[in-house]
């Protein structure tokens, strides 16, 4: 694809903030809480608007309930406005009430499983209210020990309860579900791979996709051959992107496998590129989103730095040689292959971005902008007394 071509494309790329990324992160050692954490949502918004100011492809922010729990979403929606973003995709939590120890679509008493199922109705209501068009489900339902209970009985109910969840949608609203292979359950996950993500959105209907999440797969898993197959059958609804050197969202997205979210990327234009209509819609309508713990990093920094790395390995698969690659293939040319692949790699897309910001009348360079703003510095006096003055109220963080 040649450049223009390629800054032309740029302007649909955009990628969805998680108000839960712009919090206090921690892991069950520990939360290191930092004074430029977010906890309320109007500081949410504000960090988030920040992103999308600087980076100009951030306009969503994916919320948590209940860690940003209002009871007024019309002003939600208002204020989200105000800080120049809106609101995506509704994440239920049904992994932290206590009784939802042994699962919460799948748990054996029906009273339980209600439960999680009027928090989805809830969840499509905000949606509703708030003008998002999907709701994201993560299950931490699992087993610990051999024995405990039955996989097959589980599966029916899951079955079950995401049907009863499937009905409330309202039309247009999408239903994406994230598969992750291990934790917090110790010896299965019942949602526990892409197999039974797909499974599962079979049986529901068109509305239900899957949601794959770069952390959640087993060391060494060839994550862009899940997309490819995900995306030829249209039900590719989105992605998590994160990074790990161990596991699920321990760091921010490249800072690891760089060449694997290029590669990501390759299947992605693949699809937008040379797939039937359904394909190429599907491509297009994948809700891309960040889910990843800053731990430790200044979080609207972490996220400016993450809307660069991905933008840029967007920008770097749409450069791909396609024609040269498809010759290659057909002569079985691997070297050939492999080296046009790496030539859109190994390409500085920076230049291009930069042209692409300028265009747009942003900072040719996001991180170094924000930083020199000295908004951190600026937020930091008035978060640490409102945290004082709430006498460390619970306010929403991540996981710590
Ligand atoms: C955890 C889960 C999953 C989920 C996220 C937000 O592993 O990725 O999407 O929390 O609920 O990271
Ligand atoms: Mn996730
Ligand atoms: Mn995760």
């Amino acid at each position: 694809m040649d450049t223009a071509t390629a800054l032309r494309r740029l302007d649909h790329f955009t990628v969805e903030t998680p108000s839960w990324g712009l919090a206090d992160s921690g892991t069950r050692f520990g939360t290191f809480r930092q004074p430029w954490a977010a906890k309320l949502i109007d500081e949410k918004f504000a960090d988030a608007g920040q992103v999308h100011a600087y980076t100009g492809i951030c306009p969503r922010v994916a919320l948590h309930i209940p860690w940003d729990r209002t009871d007024d979403w019309s002003s939600i929606k208002a204020l989200a406005n105000q800080h120049g973003v809106r609101v995506g995709a509704i994440n239920p939590n049904v992994f932290q009430d206590p009784d939802y120890q042994f699962g919460s679509i799948c748990h054996a008493d029906e009273r339980v499983r209600a439960k999680a199922i009027a928090h989805h109705r809830e969840c499509i209501d905000i949606a509703v209210a708030t003008g998002s068009d999907a709701i994201s489900l993560w299950y931490a339902d699992g087993t610990n020990y051999p024995g405990q209970a039955s996989f097959r009985e589980r599966k029916h109910r899951m079955q079950d309860s995401l049907a009863e969840v499937y009905r409330a949608l309202p039309a247009g609203m999408r239903m994406l579900i994230e598969y992750k292979f291990f934790e917090p359950a110790f010896y299965h996950t019942d949602l526990q791979d892409w197999g039974s993500a797909l499974l599962m959105c079979h049986k529901l209907g068109v509305q239900a996709q899957v949601l794959v999440d770069t952390g959640h797969h087993a060391q060494g898993t060839n994550i862009e051959h899940i997309v490819a197959i995900l995306l030829d059958e249209g039900r590719l609804g989105g992605f998590h992107f994160n990074n790990r050197k161990y596991a699920d969202d321990d760091l921010t997205v490249g800072a690891i496998n760089p060449y694997e979210l290029f590669l990501i990327f390759c299947e992605l234009v693949a699809g937008e590129e040379d797939g039937d209509a359904a394909v190429r819609a599907t491509a297009r309508r994948c809700a891309y989103m960040f889910d990843q713990c800053p731990n430790h990093k200044p979080t609207v920094e972490s996220i400016i730095q993450s809307a660069v790395c991905v933008q840029e390995h967007y920008a770097k698969a749409l450069l791909v040689d396609r024609a040269g690659l498809e010759q290659a293939r057909a002569r079985h040319d691997l070297v050939e292959c492999e080296e046009i692949l790496k030539d859109a790699y190994s390409t500085d897309v920076r230049p291009m971005l930069c042209d692409w910001r300028r265009s747009k009348g942003l900072d040719a360079h996001p991180l170094k902008a924000f930083r020199a703003s000295g908004y951190t510095q600026r937020v930091m006096p008035e978060r640490i007394a409102r945290r004082k003055a709430a006498g460390a109220a619970a306010g929403s963080g991540a996981f710590g």
